[in-house]
């Protein structure tokens, strides 16, 4: 639907609406350099709020970065760049982001709140619908909290079932492994790169589609960025999306894997 309209004119597709998720024809080596694959990957440049203020799905509630009295208000905290791509196996995700505070201690904590802390979730509906939902069979946030300690919620999922929505629980260890590399600019302790991978089995509805059966569709897709700085709830970006609601997430198409031509010029 509306990714034509991002301005993503490096990895965008030629002749459709849709953004498009290269193949990835390398394995990457998930270390928190992202090096090896980040120029094949998709990637739209640097977002931040003010960006995100121009998009079509921008809410003023829900996207917010906190100016706490201790940070310089002339300043916005945050920007990233965001980087996926998949293979037969894998969706891979990494953002490289300028922060000014690494926050990911709070008060209330629970393991599924990873929205009060500095996290990154990829909401993903696979394979996109026209329903209507929120967490429902086949809604997935698969959410990185950026601390390098990374614990037991660190890497967590929220998705729903055939008989239920809003699911919380870890990834499955065996279906994720993510790298996270703090300050790697030696600008700001705070800045840092993430670099994941997530099975794309666990894409797969408990009945009905094949795994391989998703790689010809095309998924719908947001990202929210959370930055609470000290704050309460916090900074939120949301990017291609406006909430829970899956029918406001973008779609994205996953590029065939046998279009080489397509990732050539991507690669360049
Ligand atoms: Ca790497
Ligand atoms: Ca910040
Ligand atoms: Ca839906
Ligand atoms: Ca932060």
């Amino acid at each position: 639907m509306v990714v034509g309209l991002l301005g993503c004119s490096m990895t965008c597709s030629q002749d459709s609406d849709f953004g498009e998720l290269p193949f990835l024809g390398i394995e990457p080596v998930i270390d928190g350099s992202i090096d090896e694959w980040k120029y094949i990957a998709f990637n739209d440049g640097v977002w931040d709020l003010q960006r995100v203020k121009k998009a079509s799905w921008y809410h003023p509630k829900r996207n917010r970065l906190n100016v706490e009295v201790s940070e310089d208000t002339t300043q916005i905290d945050l920007s990233a760049s965001y980087y996926m791509a998949w293979d037969e196996t894998y969706l891979y995700l990494a953002a490289e982001v300028r922060d000014n505070v690494n926050d990911v201690e709070e008060e209330n904590h629970e393991p599924k709140r990873w929205y009060y802390k500095d996290a990154i979730s990829w909401f993903i509906e696979a394979p996109k619908d026209e329903t209507a939902e929120k967490f429902s069979l086949g809604d997935h946030s698969f959410a990185f909290v950026i601390d390098t300690l990374k614990p037991d919620y660190g890497a967590w999922w929220r998705h729903g079932t055939a008989t239920e929505s809003y699911v919380e629980e870890p990834i499955p260890v065996q279906s994720v492994e993510y790298a996270i590399k703090m300050n790697p600019w030696n600008r700001s302790p705070a800045d840092y790169i993430l670099e994941a991978r997530v099975a794309r089995s666990l894409l797969v509805p408990e009945q009905g589609l094949d795994a391989g059966s998703i790689t010809s569709n095309s998924i719908g897709m947001m990202i929210v960025h959370c930055d609470p700085d000290g704050g309460e709830y916090g900074g939120h970006l949301l990017i291609y999306g406006k909430g829970d609601d899956d029918s406001t997430w973008s779609e994205f198409k996953l590029s065939n894997s046998s279009d080489k031509q397509k990732q050539d010029s991507h690669a360049k």
